[in-house]
This record gives C-alpha cells, sequence and structure tokens, in this order.
C-alpha cells in the first residue's frame, strides 16, 4: 500500500502488509527455510541480484520483509534489515562499518553489553574506540581522530536517560564526514526519528517497546540510503543473525498497538516520576518528562513524547533500593523493557554489571540507581505499590 499520505498510527496497521493469494487481513508467516525457483536461470538472477526473487531465509523472507518494510516506512528510511536479537544489530552495524584502525566514538552510557563487546572484542581486531558524554557535543568534537568513521548514539541512554542533540551530532559528523548511528530503543518511532535529522542509520533493540509484549528477542536495523544499506545487509546474512519469520509475525502484531502502549505508558510514566520526585526517600529522579531532567528542553525539541523509562536514586542507596525491588509486587523485578508490564531492575549488578566499574559510575550509572519501565497497568496501582515498598525502608 502507498502509504506516503497516512498518519503513523493509519502507517502502523498498513505498512508493510502486502496482499497474499487468498486475501488474509494480516501477514502470513512464511515457515521455511528455503524457496523454489521457477528455472534454473531464475535461481541464478536472483543470487545476481538482477530478480528480487526469495531465496533462502538468512537472505530473505516474505515475512520477514514485511516486517523490514514497515520499519523503514516508519523510520522514513531507504529499507530494513531484521536480526536475531538488538546486540545482533548492534554488532552487524559494528562489523560493516569499522575494520582494523578505525576509530569510533560513542555514548559512554549506552547499554553495557554494546560497549563490553566494544572493547573487550573489537579491540582484539585493531579497532578503536572512545566513549564520552554525548549530552556536550564537544566531548565528541574533542574525541575526533584522524581515523574516526562511526559516532554511535544512544539517546535517551540505558540507563542514565540522558539526552543527546541529534541535530549537532550530524552537524560534527558533516563537518569529518563521519558516519552517524542512533540507537533508538528507548523511544521507538513513534517519539523520535533520526534519520530526519540526517542520521545514516537507527536500530532497536525490537525486543522493547516495538514488539511490547515481552514474548520474543529481536533487533532491526534502518538506512537512509541505499549506499549504507547495502553493506549493512550483506554482513547480516553473512553473520546468519536473522530474524525468524515466527519471530517477524509477533513483532508486526505487536507493533499494531505500539502508539496506543506508548501513550499510555508515558502517560504514567510522567505522573509515577512525579509521585517519586516529591517522596521523601528519593534523592533524585530522572525523567525527560520532567523539567529537573537537565535536558528537558532538548527532550522537548527532538522527541514528541518522553516515553517510559524512569531512573532513581534512593537517599539511601543501594541498599534500599534492594529493598524496594524485593518488595514490590506488581512491578515484576526483571530486566528488558518496553512491555506492556511494568518492570523494575538494578543496572550496577544486572544489566551493565560486566561494564568496568570506573567507566560505569563515570557514566552516571551508579550503585545506586533503580531503573523501572513503565508498563500499561492502571497508574494508581503502580504508585500504590510503589508507596507500599518504598514504606518498608
Ligand atoms: N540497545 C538497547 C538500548 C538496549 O536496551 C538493549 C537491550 C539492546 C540494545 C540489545 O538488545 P537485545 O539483544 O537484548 O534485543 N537492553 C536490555 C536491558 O536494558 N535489559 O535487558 C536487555
Amino acid at each position: 500500500m502507498d502509504t506516503k499520505n497516512l498518519g503513523f498510527d493509519s502507517r502502523l496497521i498498513h505498512a508493510g502488509v502486502f496482499e497474499d493469494q487468498f486475501g488474509s487481513a494480516t501477514v502470513p508467516i512464511y515457515q521455511t527455510s528455503t524457496f523454489k525457483f521457477k528455472s534454473a536461470d531464475h535461481g541464478a538472477a536472483c543470487f545476481a541480484g538482477e530478480d528480487d526473487g526469495y531465496i533462502y531465509t538468512r537472505i530473505n523472507n516474505p515475512t520477514i520483509g514485511a516486517l523490514e518494510d514497515l520499519m523503514a516506512d516508519l523510520e522514513n528510511g531507504y529499507r530494513g534489515v531484521a536480526c536475531s536479537s538488538g546486540m545482533g544489530a548492534v554488532n552487524t552495524i559494528y562489523m560493516s562499518l569499522l575494520g582494523k584502525g578505525a576509530h569510533m566514538v560513542s555514548t559512554a552510557a549506552v547499554y553495557g553489553p554494546s560497549r563490553v563487546v566494544m572493547e573487550k572484542h573489537y579491540s582484539r581486531f585493531g579497532v578503536e574506540s572512545t566513549y564520552v558524554d554525548t549530552c556536550d557535543p564537544e566531548n565528541i568534537r574533542k574525541a575526533i581522530r584522524h581515523n574516526t568513521k562511526l559516532l554511535y548514539i544512544e539517546t535517551p541512554a540505558n540507563p542514565t536517560m540522558d539526552i543527546t542533540d541529534l541535530e549537532e551530532v550530524v552537524k560534527i559528523a558533516r563537518e569529518h564526514n563521519l558516519i552517524t548511528v542512533a540507537d533508538n530503543t528507548f523511544c521507538s518511532p513513534f517519539l523520535q526519528r533520526p534519520l530526519d535529522f540526517g542520521f545514516d542509520l537507527v536500530f532497536h533493540s525490537i525486543t522493547k517497546f516495538l514488539n511490547g509484549h515481552a514474548d520474543i528477542v529481536g533487533g532491526i536495523i534502518v538506512a537512509k540510503e541505499k549506499k549504507i544499506y547495502d553493506p549493512v545487509r550483506a554482513m547480516m546474512i553473512t553473520l546468519g543473525c536473522n530474524m525468524d519469520p515466527h519471530q517477524a509475525y509477533m513483532v508486526i502484531r505487536g507493533m499494531k498497538t505500539l502508539s496506543l502502549r506508548m501513550e499510555r505508558s508515558q502517560a504514567n510514566a510522567l505522573k509515577i516520576a512525579e509521585f517519586l520526585e516529591k517522596h521523601p526517600k528519593v534523592k533524585w529522579v530522572k525523567y525527560p518528562g520532567l523539567k529537573s531532567h537537565p535536558q528537558f528542553e532538548l527532550a522537548m525539541k527532538q522527541m514528541s513524547g518522553f516515553g517510559g523509562m524512569i531512573s532513581f536514586e534512593l537517599k539511601g542507596g543501594i541498599e534500599a533500593g534492594k529493598t524496594l525491588m524485593n518488595s514490590v509486587k506488581l512491578a515484576l523485578l526483571a530486566v528488558s523493557l518496553g512491555g506492556v508490564e511494568t518492570l523494575i531492575q538494578h543496572p550496577a549488578s544486572m544489566t551493565h554489571s560486566k561494564m568496568d566499574k570506573q567507566d560505569r559510575e563515570s557514566s552516571g550509572i551508579t550503585d545506586g540507581l533503580v531503573r523501572f519501565s513503565v508498563g500499561i497497568e492502571n497508574v494508581e496501582d503502580l504508585i500504590a505499590d510503589l508507596g507500599q515498598g518504598l514504606d518498608k525502608i
């Protein structure tokens, strides 16, 4: 369907959906590993790229393709590359764009494993990296070297909720001829579209808000242009971190309600952030929708809402945080985020535990930081649950 003149919510329902021979209203699951060629010449033409017929599910598949088309549409990009996980997407990007002697500048407080894999493993193959506080674009400028190729931004960052100015990053990249990548997991295209600011690539852990139901793991990359899409797609195929057709079907199904879920999640999050900010046992709260967030104005400028993620620290530090995590009954004590169910977790001992302690602390991921992923339950119930947990401290 031509979605050019449709609004975001209509595109969520109709983009990527193709007509099949039976008139199926939803995208069918093509649970096959391989596809029959019409002839030997047809097979050869598919491999040569002269025919866009399906070949093999690691390379292309109609169900996975429907999700890739949907995401490219929502992010205003050229085409999408679906991956087996968000980390599959991260590694596909690193592997396709960096090599021996190349250098990357990245947000310091990224999702822990995105940084750990670079510093521990890509360094073994001669890839260099510098992690800086990208809230101040000057830090990015100062970190650029003669061999810098990539600027890798996560905004809002997991779990500090720090925000990076997308427009400024693109300006710097253009001055130095660098490729720009944004991890848009915390926002989803409902709240922020980095390609519209001039980024070259955007990606997501699709496990989170996009799928929204805590029942699959997946990732997706969307490229702004063909010249960057082609090497990224080729790398995903070679690495073999493709999505599975059933996984793609689940994500397409979950994404139909993205706007509805995001609206409720962020409405709940604002009320919870306000409740926490006023609570006497809370030291600080970081939520982009609070005027106390140091980059509230920037969030207003580049995001169309403030999302469902909150970080906070209790006055009693980590011991108080543990009491809270052990006391809440409605919020699940679990990692991951962006599902319909509210989750609470402790980044220093869980999602970011493999990071060097000094790097973790200097990135703002303190021992006492607790992260809250706000679901779509009744907000009164969530506040009551937090309240009884805070009373136990
Ligand atoms: N990028 C961000 C911002 C993430 O939050 C995650 C996962 C990833 C990439 C990797 O995606 P995955 O391979 O897990 O699909 N974040 C997690 C978290 O905060 N808790 O558990 C996983």
